[in-house]
């Protein structure tokens, strides 16, 4: 642990990267999966299990916290850490991007955007300055500056005026931010699909020498292979020695494939969300617990894993949780798709150490191939 926020690349294998960032409350250990803890809990689970299961770091939302239960009131109950009792790193999101998915009305302009809350139809406003005043409330260690993130397709007009008005926002956010050496605020990278605006909009960033950056606007509509395209023209002109995030980010697959082009960071609701809907991931591919034929398979869903969720419990049972909408079904799921998750961040890392990461995606990649057991 240190005083001040750092980030040191421990080893490198092509262009994947093994490093760790480090800061007061805590170091992560990367790349790095950060589960999603939306409302203050990371849904299903208790904290404790996630931190077991090896996550440094999880992420909140601005958006939900800032309309229930309000950042004022965190922040006199002492804090998000100590609300939810998760002592280390939380990264939170700006809002952004939950406004476009979330809040019904919704007006953006240079100003900030104004919304419609989903808890109970009250209109607020939120400006770049406003966002990084509630990270501040709720004592986030890693903050991520205001931004427009553009569903696509969309149009070349609209992506390059959104880009650009993030890095409007990016200044203004940082000069919000201003000097706190334990943590970070961190830029995010827009541009949508074309690569040109992709370059602009890192280039500008780089130049604002914030602790880390952020690839925004992929995930969101386009095929993988657009958006490993557009990681592969980005990362040349992200800053090398500073943490790279890849948000909203992915199935295990886009990971691997991430990673293998020079990606720090993933945060993603998939195994949580997935999980409570039925979905399991495993060493040989994703297992749907819905469907009918699992309703009589007394076998676990991986013998060979350590989570119990996954070696301990039969297919038919989990099938029947789930089927029966009750909620040991999700957290059952959400146990052993988080497990899954940081055990191949697990590997990942250290096959990257060892100097066989490409491999270890080859091998990796097979066994999903393969099928179930
Ligand atoms: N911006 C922000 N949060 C995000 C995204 C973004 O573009 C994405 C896109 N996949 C996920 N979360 N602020």
């Amino acid at each position: 642990m240190t005083e001040t926020f750092q980030f040191k690349l421990l080893a490198t294998d092509g262009k994947a990267r093994r490093g760790e960032v480090s800061m007061p409350r805590g170091t992560i250990r990367t790349p790095a999966f950060m589960p999603v803890g939306t409302v203050g809990t990371v849904k299903a689970m208790y904290l404790d299990q996630v931190r077991e299961l090896g996550a440094d770091i999880i992420l909140g939302n601005t958006y939900h916290l800032m309309l229930r239960p309000g950042p004022e009131r965190v922040a006199r109950l002492g804090g998000l850490h100590e609300l939810i009792r998760w002592p280390h790193p939380i990264l939170t999101d700006s809002g952004g991007f939950q406004v476009m998915s979330l809040s019904g009305l919704r007006k953006l302009d240079e100003q900030g955007v104004t919304f419609k809350s989903h808890v109970d139809g009250a209109l607020h406003h939120m400006s770049p300055e406003r966002s990084i005043e509630i990270q501040g409330l709720l004592d986030s260690d890693i903050q991520m500056q205001l931004d427009e993130c553009v569903a696509l397709p969309a149009s070349p007009t609209e992506i390059e005026r959104a880009m650009e008005m993030s890095l409007r926002w990016a200044e203004r956010c940082k000069a919000a931010f201003g000097d706190q050496p334990g943590k970070a605020m961190f830029g995010i990278v827009q541009g949508g699909d074309i690569p040109h605006l992709r370059v602009r909009s890192a280039q500008a960033l780089a130049e604002l020498d914030l602790k880390g950056y952020a690839i925004g606007g992929l995930a969101v509509g386009e095929p993988q292979e657009v958006m490993l395209d557009m990681i592969d023209t980005t990362i040349p002109h992200m800053p090398f020695e500073k943490p790279r995030y890849l948000m909203g980010v992915g199935t295990p697959d886009d990971m691997l494939k991430s990673v293998a082009r020079g990606i720090d960071m993933f945060d993603c609701v998939m195994p949580t969300r997935s999980g409570r809907h039925g979905l399991a991931f495993t060493r040989r591919g994703r297992i749907n617990l819905r469907n009918a034929r699992h309703a009589e398979d007394m076998r676990p869903l991986d013998e060979e894993s350590n989570c119990p969720a996954a070696r301990d419990y039969s297919r038919a049972y989990l099938h029947h949780l789930i089927r029966a909408n009750e909620s040991l079904g999700g957290m059952l799921l959400t146990w052993n798709n988080l497990s899954y998750y940081q055990d191949l961040m697990a590997g990942i890392r250290k096959a990257i150490e060892e100097g066989r990461f490409a491999d270890f995606m080859a091998e990796t990649q097979e066994n999903w191939a393969r099928g179930d057991l």
